[in-house]
């Protein structure tokens, strides 16, 4: 975005304000106090420096917003129609291994729908930004989906339930499927940035199922101001409510939901 509205000011200044200290803490690993929150599941203290930095810039411009936060949870604000969404860390198993592919996600959300999202990855120095109606931009560049319209030449990312997260036959009988059909699947392990990916025409599409709002909220958005669609992966339209979520290009939507349904 040339001119920047406030609202995008807003949250791009937030968002490099607790990127220079996460970048500090990527590069020094071997510091970080990490403690177990679940099978697979790490909260670092970079995850909650950053999600505290967040909240203090973000409130300090709209003091009456609401928050919902992967770490602290639902903050109630006394404007009850705006809610920040925030991951300080997608992609905290890649950061806590060293992979360089990780984002701070920030979506807005106004009467249950998202209006504003921005996702960054501080280490590409990759900024995605979308507003309603306004389209979406990565580092000021307009970003449209990809035109691809023959999943022989799609390239599809997912992510793979891991330890701990339910039962994996289905989604391997639904990773077959797709395998057989498309050019090449990508695990990158961030859904934030697998979303950004398909609003940047770098993915076709992409597909998860038991995934958190703050891990598609920004994403959403962005991939739809890009061109895209985005449902859950039987086609149904709330994926923040269950969390799960099939974005893909104008043109593979129905091809890749007729696999990917029986997720
Ligand atoms: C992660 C996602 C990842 C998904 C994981 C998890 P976290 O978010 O971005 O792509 O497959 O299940 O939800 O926990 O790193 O913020």
């Amino acid at each position: 975005m040339t001119l920047r509205s406030p609202l995008m000011t807003v949250m791009t200044g937030a968002a490099q304000k607790a990127a220079r200290a996460l970048k500090r803490d990527f590069g020094e690993l071997e510091q970080l106090q990490v403690s177990r929150k679940g099978p697979s599941d790490f909260v670092t203290a970079a995850d909650l420096r950053a999600e505290k930095t967040l909240c203090q810039e973000l409130a300090k411009a709209r003091p009456k917003f609401g928050f919902l936060l992967e770490e602290g949870g639902e903050i109630k604000g006394d404007d009850p129609r705006h809610r920040w969404i925030i991951d300080p860390i997608d992609g905290t198993t890649n950061f806590l291994h060293g992979i360089p592919h990780f984002a701070i996600s920030i979506g807005l959300e106004m009467d249950g729908e998202i209006i504003a999202g921005l996702i960054f990855n501080p280490v590409a120095d990759e900024m995605y930004l979308a507003e309603k109606g306004k389209g979406a931009y990565l580092n000021d560049h307009r970003l449209r989906v990809s035109g691809r319209s023959n999943l022989a030449e799609a390239v599809i990312a997912t992510g793979i339930p891991h330890h701990g997260r339910g039962e994996h036959g289905p989604y391997l009988e639904v990773l077959g499927g797709v395998m057989a059909k498309v050019a090449g699947i990508r695990r990158m392990g961030t859904a934030s940035l697998d979303l950004a990916y398909v609003a940047a025409g770098r993915c076709d599409g992409y597909w998860e199922t038991g995934l958190k709002p703050w891990d598609m909220a920004a994403g959403i958005i962005l991939v739809r101001e890009a061109g895209g669609f985005v449902t859950e992966v039987d086609g149904g339209k709330s994926p923040l409510a269950s969390g799960s979520i099939l974005a893909t290009n104008a043109k593979l939507h129905k091809d890749l939901q007729a696999i990917v349904e029986r997720n």
